[in-house]
């Protein structure tokens, strides 16, 4: 009919997208005092006296811990930041990061 407006059938899929997260995993070694890492844990990651007791201990235990995850960039300056303190104090002491599932 003269006038009559054609609804088309579109169909719209909401794109919105989370940016991926990236995990910051602590590696154990044998040299790194457990004070040290502690102490690298709370400056760097800003976890709490006893957070990171926790994943300290868990990382000396198991080889590795997450120590929180981020967005790629935070994660990988982060884990680079936290070598590089150990680095400068002489320890070998390693973050890694892998992005989440
Ligand atoms: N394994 C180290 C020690 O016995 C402590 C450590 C824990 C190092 C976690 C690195 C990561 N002194």
């Amino acid at each position: 009919m003269a006038g009559t407006t054609v609804e088309r059938k579109t169909s719209v899929t909401p794109k919105v997208e989370r940016p991926k997260l990236y995990k910051v995993l602590l590696l154990n070694d044998d040299y790194t005092p457990r004070e040290f890492v502690v102490l690298v844990l709370h400056a760097v990651f800003r976890l709490s006296g006893s957070q990171a007791s926790t994943v300290m201990m868990t990382a000396h235990q198991k080889g590795s811990c997450v120590v929180s995850v981020y967005p790629r960039d935070v994660a990988e300056t982060k884990a680079a930041e936290a070598t590089d303190l150990a680095k400068q104090n002489g320890y070998p002491l390693l973050f890694a990061t892998e992005p989440e599932e």
